[in-house]
């Protein structure tokens, strides 16, 4: 017998109840954030000043100041948040997803929000000690690890790698590749200043001393990926350096090493360098690249996020080509909740649940919370709607089943693709 519309609205309440309780409850494994184990000192950024001076939100606020780039840039870090705070927050409502997010996180930690807070916010934060605050952060955003990205590029960082730290083992690692693939010329200069018989022509002598490099750097830090984020005009093959060193170097030590490699493609530096970090924009990649090189190196496992809304339906039927291929996270310009949905709408119903729904990609510690949050709440939803749709067919669907499945788009089917 059918059941009546009152029957299917509160059996779907009940059902989205369901999901929303396992979607919360689940521990997710953040398999791309430029957070630090507290080992690594100011590295790790946390707290409301930084929340404020977060490169999203400097970028808003240049949109509704004259304040001239130089002054901004030549503020402190305070005067800088207090100009972003009065800009986005006091002059206007913080409607966009950043603004959103540094209240989500305030009113998860338990503060209250409103446009005269800050100054009660900040005594708050000068009260917290990093160590039980990592925690706290980590319990609210239901987090059972955080991956890092790490550079040996970086002075600062690869400084304290060479202290070999005592670690936390919450905070998993991945390899940085950019100025490998993307500039040679310095990159190599910085592998023979470290003992690494490189030239600048890219022999094959040079290609093997990078394999080195790469086997030193996995037994430092032990990442569980390589990774490399790449502009929209990434090409592969091509005569240029970056092929010459993903053909004779890199893919050739994650085919022995059997670590993925991850692409991160569509970002376009600098598009306003006055800006600084907030300066990137994006643009639509050609994917034939990673087609290429999933085809061409079937042994070889690659992970990929794109920038672009519009490359994702291309990025999930090459997916679908390729079992080499695991898809994973909202990056960056897609991480707001309009996108996110799009986006995991379309993965579940082109990939079921073999790929990873979410990345945080934060740079601020507190940040896990409104991420993590604003993310589950969609994926609740939009799970919802595709267990109806289950349903709807006579499946009969069990608490286990939804379990499973989280498990599995909360990091299960990452950690599955690595194994
Ligand atoms: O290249 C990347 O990993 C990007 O995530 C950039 O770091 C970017 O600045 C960012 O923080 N996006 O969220
Ligand atoms: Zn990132």
């Amino acid at each position: 017998m059918s059941m009546t519309s009152e029957q299917i609205s509160s059996s779907r309440a009940q059902l989205h109840g369901k999901v929303q309780q396992i979607v919360q409850s689940t521990p997710a494994l953040d398999m791309h954030t430029h957070l630090y184990d507290p080992v690594f000192g100011d590295l790790l950024l946390y707290g409301i000043d930084e929340q404020l001076i977060y490169h999203y939100l400097v970028a808003e606020a240049f949109r509704s100041t004259d304040m001239p780039y130089e002054k901004f840039w030549q503020l402190d870090k305070q005067e800088q948040a207090d100009h972003v705070w009065k800009t986005l927050f006091m002059d206007r409502s913080p409607l966009s997803e950043a603004c959103r997010g540094v209240l989500t996180s305030l009113n998860k930690l338990g503060l209250e929000t409103g446009p005269n807070q800050l100054p009660a916010i900040r005594q708050w934060f000068r009260e917290q000690p990093l160590e039980s605050f990592v925690d706290q952060c980590m319990d609210l955003a239901n987090l059972r690890a955080i991956c890092m990205t790490n550079s040996p590029f970086d002075s600062q960082e690869k400084a304290i790698w060479d202290q070999n730290p005592t670690r936390d083992e919450r905070f998993l690692t991945g390899l940085r590749l950019d100025p490998l693939l993307l500039d040679w010329n310095n990159a190599g200069k910085h592998l023979k200043s470290w003992g690494y018989e490189v030239d600048e022509n890219l022999s094959d002598s040079s290609c093997q001393e990078i394999i080195r490099f790469l086997n030193d750097w996995k037994q430092k830090i032990n990442p569980l990926y390589l990774m490399v984020s790449l502009p929209p005009t990434f090409a592969y093959p091509a005569h240029d350096a970056t092929t010459k060193i993903l053909k004779e170097a890199v893919i050739p030590f994650c085919r022995d090493s059997g670590l993925p490699l991850a692409l991160m493609i569509g970002v376009k530096r600098a598009v306003n360098p006055d800006l600084q970090l907030a300066g990137d924009g994006l643009g639509r990649a050609d994917l034939v690249a990673l087609e290429n090189l999933c085809a061409e190196n079937q042994d070889v496992k690659f992970l990929c996020t794109v920038l672009s809304r519009e490359n994702q339906q291309e990025l999930c039927v090459i997916g679908r080509k390729f079992r080499n291929l695991h898809i994973f996270g909202c990056w960056w310009f897609t991480n707001i909740p309009s996108i996110i949905e799009e986006m995991t709408r379309l993965r579940l119903e082109l990939l079921g649940t073999s790929f990873t729904a979410q990345h945080s990609d934060a740079r601020v510690l507190d940040q896990v919370i409104y991420k993590w949050d604003h993310s589950r709440q969609i994926m609740t939803d939009v799970l919802t709607d595709k267990y109806t749709h289950l349903t709807q067919t006579g499946w009969s669907l069990t608490d286990q089943a939804i379990q499973r499945d989280v498990n599995n788009l909360l990091g299960g089917s990452f950690e599955a693709f690595c194994r």
